[in-house]
């Protein structure tokens, strides 16, 4: 297992002439959006190439790969015939733990990974750079190169400008440095299929009527604690099936209420399906502005990052479980709070 060179990615993609791209489970704009640029790149070199993930893509992203290709579903199981023994290529996806049931079908014949996370434990070998703010942006100048110095297909250009705009948040978040947005103007000028203004639009100002509903229960349901530094909110397994919400609906309610003014952590528990004789199981998300959330999931054998993380918590009822996670919170008094 290596560690790559640019050079040695180019040269080794160039030589593909079939290929599979596998991408992570619950998928994002940056791995469906790299997965995508890269098989059109690469099929516009006359490579056979498919794209692959456990999971279906979720409604939002299909406009990322609506274009010309053939392909209709990404789940192993419409992989064609012709791709069974195809040598696998990886983007955005840090661990074997990330490809979910994929994994096993596919780790064996994995030969390149490209990535951009600093924490993951590499299974083939490998470009990643930690210091990029989406795989999108490793793969341009890849991507770049592959078309010979020549203009990006507009094609390939808005699949990687949605990958880095999701992954930055519309270039809202800490890791838009200033290459990110060298290389977001780049491909604007590059000319792209569809306007940075509408892929903004698509990512980030759409919402389905169930997400609607879901965060109408999130603010409904809003408590602040600690002189309004603890923002929580509840969904209860009762409240989620009585307004008709799938699971995917209520991924955005720990963002409708972490934006409260005065807010430095804000925490979404959502009830998970009872089973009888068993206490209640509540699926905590945390962020933060700063606070290490990370260190209070832990608490409750969750984890994740600094300023986002969750954990599972058990409680019978929505006041336990808020009660269990305030009691975790840091408070004025222990000078936690800035
Ligand atoms: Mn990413």
């Amino acid at each position: 297992m290596r560690n790559l060179t640019q050079s040695e990615v180019i040269a080794r993609l160039a030589e593909l002439e079939r290929a599979v791209i596998l991408f992570h489970v619950r998928p994002d704009g940056d791995a469906v959006g790299s997965a995508f640029a890269l098989r059109r790149a690469l099929a516009l070199r006359g490579a056979d190439v498919w794209c692959v993930c456990a999971h279906r893509l979720p409604d939002r992203l299909a406009f990322l790969c609506d274009a010309e290709e053939e392909q209709e579903s990404v789940l192993p199981d419409a992989l064609p015939e012709r791709f069974a023994d195809a040598p696998v290529i990886t983007v955005d996806t840090a661990s074997p733990a990330q490809m979910g049931d994929a994994g096993v079908q596919f780790l064996p014949r994995i030969v390149l990974m490209i990535d951009h996370h600093g924490s993951g434990e590499p299974y083939a070998d490998h470009y990643i750079l930690p210091d990029a703010s989406a795989t999108g942006e490793v793969l341009m100048p890849i991507l770049a190169a592959l078309c010979g110095g020549d203009e990006l297909d507009p094609l390939v250009a808005a699949r990687l400008f949605a990958a880095i705009t999701s992954d930055t948040g519309c270039f809202k978040y800490s890791n838009a440095s200033p290459a990110t947005h060298r290389a977001a103007a780049a491909l604007i000028e590059n000319g792209m299929s569809v306007p940075a203004d509408e892929i903004n639009r698509l990512l980030f100002d759409r919402k389905t009527a169930g997400t609607l509903a879901a965060e109408q229960i999130a603010l409904r349901n809003l408590r602040t604690f600690a002189d309004g530094r603890v923002v929580v909110s509840t969904l209860s397994h009762d409240e989620r099936i009585s307004a008709g919400l799938m699971t995917e609906d209520t991924d955005t309610m720990i963002d409708a209420i972490r934006v409260l003014d005065g807010a430095q952590i804000a925490c979404m528990l959502k009830q998970q399906e009872p089973h009888p004789n068993k206490p209640g199981v509540w699926r905590a998300s945390l962020r933060s502005t700063g606070i290490d959330v990370a260190a209070i999931a832990a608490c409750f054998g969750g984890g994740g990052h600094i300023r986002a993380a969750g954990c599972s918590i058990t409680a019978e009822t929505a006041e336990e479980a808020v009660e269990k996670i305030v009691g975790f919170c840091p408070t004025p008094c222990n000078g936690s709070f800035f």
